[in-house]
């Protein structure tokens, strides 16, 4: 086919015909109602809102189309070395804004939908959020996709098109979460191509026949088709657009036939539901492994229809199969996709007829292994029994990687062996999926210096004395400045409208090179220039609190300090550590005469995040922090100078609204335990200040903008192991330990916040084991939390800090963090788009 004249037909006609971009207000405003009229069937007389939204996304779409179009031939063309990022997350938020930004293209958007009558910032709310993630993990990887577009690499996502994206978080009248299924695809998605061409098929089950030669035939069992949707990535200032391409499962066939024939209807259908069901819904067990089957075919089928993908594109280039490595780097995203790597070693064995050694040189020299917790809970295994079922032919594979790597090496220790093997035994025996990423990788990363340190030192030591430390290193994460700083303000003055006014360069200079903030340090000390910077902050919060209103009706002091933590809920993150301190300020406040509170500084707290539908203590602390809103919130005595507000359905749209009107956020983890967070980079360059632990990335922001900018406090991590241990064997009660906090749990206890039986098992965990060290770590958090007041009393010198804050936030721009990869790892280079 390739080899055929194109085009067919008349060459003029074709050329004359090619579309261009709707660039100016005029050709705009044409491709919008030529959109309303055909696209969408309708007309002036009956659009609203939605129709408009759909309209004008349809539009930048055929935009980004032509872009995409060009980069993809472009890419072809030059036939460069790619990476590809597997991750079964991408945390994607709303499009419209986003690629309207990235185009260049705002205000004249802008100007054409005000022409006909809309205001775009009004059909931008319509948009949806694209949910495909649970947290952290999951947005990193759309700023990291954001950012290879904009620095022109040519790096392709893969993931999983879920029907359903995380869960919506409704909340119940007790205060506790309920779920309800995420309808994102409900009024069609205009991001998304359907490729009804590009398909592959997926086995499971079945069985495994060992031939000579190490090979295997795999036959049997069930097969389901996995079927492209390619999401168009526009970089930033570049024409270059990148591609994210999520499978959906469906059945090879729309029915069994013989079932049908029998006259069995529901029998019938029923293979095809099972193989619709593959993507139905993204789990949202955030750092929690549940073994379920159907999990582990989401990630099968993910690996092998990206693989057999990638394959395909390298073989157009006609190069043998050895240079696969110089062609292509694969990023795997956490444990989740490491059966690529059991799969690549089937395509190459079994299909290609390459040997067992050279398959196995390929495969470590194509993958590249990012690890995202060393929380024991979140490190997957899974059943041997399961994996033999399901994927017969890996589990051998799998076998066979242990006796050619680790057992060959050290075939005298066995305790070491134990602990590196791929198979942890056991009844049943489980294959850590750690160690089989660790094995069959190039390198491997954590994504802040402490967590890299800790993977070395913990989860991987034996690996890093079996293959020297240079195969172990640090990437830490960012943050794409496009969404987190110049999108997030929408409202003006705008802080990057301040920015690049104040610095007197284009905008994009410093969204595309972030250091450049640094400018901003010269005019810290400038009262006009505090003064500008103060006041967008002070619209942010205004917006914030319109946000609110529409939401629980109800309106927000804006004259407060705004303190807020959003994050999932999970205990080690310690939201239970902050709802204590604020119960613990209401009973401070309630004990103090009129007199005395007239001059305490009024203070919103701000929580939102999800919990894990099964994760019973998180929950509790949902429901605690809900209830004792509702009584902050009306108690007459206290409610000016402190209230509280549990924002349900946390999301990246919401998180664009919050994290702008912050003073101050909350990133108290135990120290240890959160491997990066990236939160906290995004409140940092909106010029929040940092109230957290010495973890995961706190620990480079306080680097750069110095300790005296961020409020630390609490234990650190060597100390965390012994603190634990102490707890087991030589408890002391917490009245004696921690008072002021026991205090806190007996009010609650005693039923100030609705039911105390209620929350008696979450209040047990911070009794007995407190395996979070909350016990430990209270008397210092009031302490920080005293500092944060008095520091805010003094708003001249606040500002200083804010403004300082941003300045060095240089570091933690994505853009960085990709550079590493692409240059340490990946080896791939930029590529212009002409
Ligand atoms: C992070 C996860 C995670 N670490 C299992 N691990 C999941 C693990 O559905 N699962 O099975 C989902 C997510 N997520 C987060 O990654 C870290 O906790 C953050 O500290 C970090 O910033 C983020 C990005 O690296």
């Amino acid at each position: 086919q390739g080899k055929e004249k194109w085009p067919r037909g008349d060459e003029t006609v074709w050329k004359s015909s090619i579309p261009s971009l709707h660039k100016d207000v005029p050709t705009i405003t044409k491709s919008v109602v030529n959109h309303v009229h055909t696209s969408l069937a309708r007309q002036a007389y009956n659009l609203d809102d939605l129709g408009a939204y759909q309209a004008a996304a349809l539009s930048v779409r055929d935009n980004l189309i032509l872009n995409w179009n060009e980069t993809q031939m472009h890419y072809s063309r030059t036939a460069p070395k790619r990476a590809y990022y597997l991750s079964l997350e991408f945390l994607m938020g709303r499009t419209l804004d986003n690629a309207l930004l990235n185009l260049g293209l705002k205000s004249q958007y802008s100007n054409g939908i005000d022409k006909l009558g809309f205001n775009l910032e009004d059909i931008i709310e319509q948009e949806r959020d694209a949910g495909l993630g649970n947290g952290g993990l999951g947005r990193l990887a759309a700023c990291y996709l954001d950012s290879s577009a904009s620095q022109e690499l040519p790096v392709w996502g893969y993931g999983l098109r879920y029907k359903y994206g995380i869960f919506q978080q409704l909340i119940g009248p007790d205060g506790s979460q309920l779920e309800a299924p995420d309808p994102w695809l409900e009024h069609d998605n205009p991001w998304e191509l359907p490729r009804l061409d590009v398909t592959y098929e997926v086995r499971f089950y079945g069985h495994a026949e060992r031939l000579d030669n190490m090979k295997a035939i795999w036959s049997g069992g069930q097969e389901v088709l996995a079927m492209a949707y390619d999401v168009m990535i526009p970089g930033y200032d570049t024409k270059n657009t990148n591609n994210l391409r999520l499978w959906e499962s469906k059945p090879k066939r729309g029915f069994d036939l013989q079932s049908f024939n029998a006259g069995d209807y529901e029998r019938a259908v029923e293979s095809s539901n099972s193989a619709a069901n593959i993507t139905a819904v993204l789990y949202p067990n955030d750092h929690t492994t549940l073994g379920k089957e159907l999990r582990l075919k989401q990630q099968y089928f993910w690996t092998a229809a990206s693989l057999a993908d990638i394959i395909r594109r390298f073989k157009n280039l006609d190069k043998p199969l050895t240079e696969f490595p110089d062609y292509v780097a694969i990023q795997l995203n956490d444990t989740h996709p490491t059966l690529a790597i059991p799969e690549l070693m089937r395509i190459l064995i079994d299909e290609e007829d390459i040997s067992w050694d050279t398959a196995w040189q390929i495969t470590t020299n194509t993958f590249f292994f990012t690890n995202h917790t060393v929380l024991p809970e979140a490190l997957e295994k899974w059943s041997v029994p399961l994996m033999e079922h399901l994927l017969p032919r890996h589990m051998q594979i799998i076998f066979d990687i242990v006796s050619f790597t680790v057992e060959k090496k050290f075939p005298g220790d066995r305790e070491k062996l134990a602990r590196m093997s791929l198979i942890e035994e056991g009844f049943p025996q489980n294959v850590r999926m750690a160690n089989l990423a660790c094995i069959g990788n190039r390198k491997v990363n954590g994504v802040a210096e402490l967590h890299s340190e800790l993977v070395r030192m913990t989860i991987m030591k034996d690996f890093v004395d079996f293959y020297g430390v240079s195969k172990f290193s640090n990437v830490t994460n960012g943050i794409t400045p496009r969404r987190w700083l110049d999108q997030a303000r929408i409202c003006n003055p705008s802080l990057s409208s301040l920015i690049s006014g104040t610095l007197g360069i284009p905008k994009a200079t410093f969204l595309k090179d972030l250091f450049k903030l640094e400018g901003l340090l010269k005019f810290a000390d400038e009262p006009a220039f505090q003064k500008k910077w103060a006041a967008v902050k002070q619209s942010n919060k205004e917006r914030l609190a319109n946000h609110v209103e529409g939401m629980l009706g109800v309106r927000i002091n804006t004259n407060a300090m705004f303190d807020v933590q959003i994050k999932r809920l999970h205990e080690y993150k310690r939201q239970t550590l902050n709802i204590m301190g604020v119960i613990h300020r209401y009973l401070t406040l309630k004990a103090m005469t009129p007199e005395e509170r007239k001059k305490v500084n009024p203070k919103v707290v701000f929580f939102a995040g999800k919990a894990a539908p099964g994760y019973y203590i998180a929950k509790l602390t949902i429901r605690l922090i809900v209830n004792a809103a509702r009584v902050l919130n009306s108690d007459p005595e206290t409610k000016d100078i402190l209230s509280l507000y549990f924002l349900p359905d946390y999301s990246v749209s919401l998180a664009e609204v919050l994290i702008p009107a912050s003073d101050i956020s909350q990133h108290i983890s135990t120290a240890g335990t959160e491997a990066s967070g990236t939160s906290n980079m995004k409140f940092c360059l909106n010029g929040g200040l940092l109230l957290g632990t010495v973890d995961g990335a706190n620990i480079e922001i306080a680097e750069e903008v110095g300790e005296d900018n961020v409020f630390f406090f609490g234990h650190l991590t060597p100390a965390v192991e012994d603190l634990r241990y102490q707890h087991i064997y030589h408890p002391v009660p917490i009245e004696q330990k921690c008072p002021a906090l026991a205090n806190v749990l007996n009010e609650v206890s005693a039923g100030r916040f609705g039911e105390g039986s209620v929350y008696e098992p979450l209040l047990n965990t911070i009794r007995q084991t407190d395996y979070y060290l909350l016990t430990e770590d209270f008397d210092s958090y009031m302490a920080a939390l005293k500092m944060v007041d008095e520091a805010y009393q003094n708003r001249v010198e606040w500002i200083k800090k804010s403004i300082k804050t941003t300045a060095k936030m240089g570091k933690f721009s994505s853009d960085r963090a990709i550079q590493d990869y692409a240059q340490e790892y990946w080896n791939i280079e930029s590529t212009k788009v002409a």
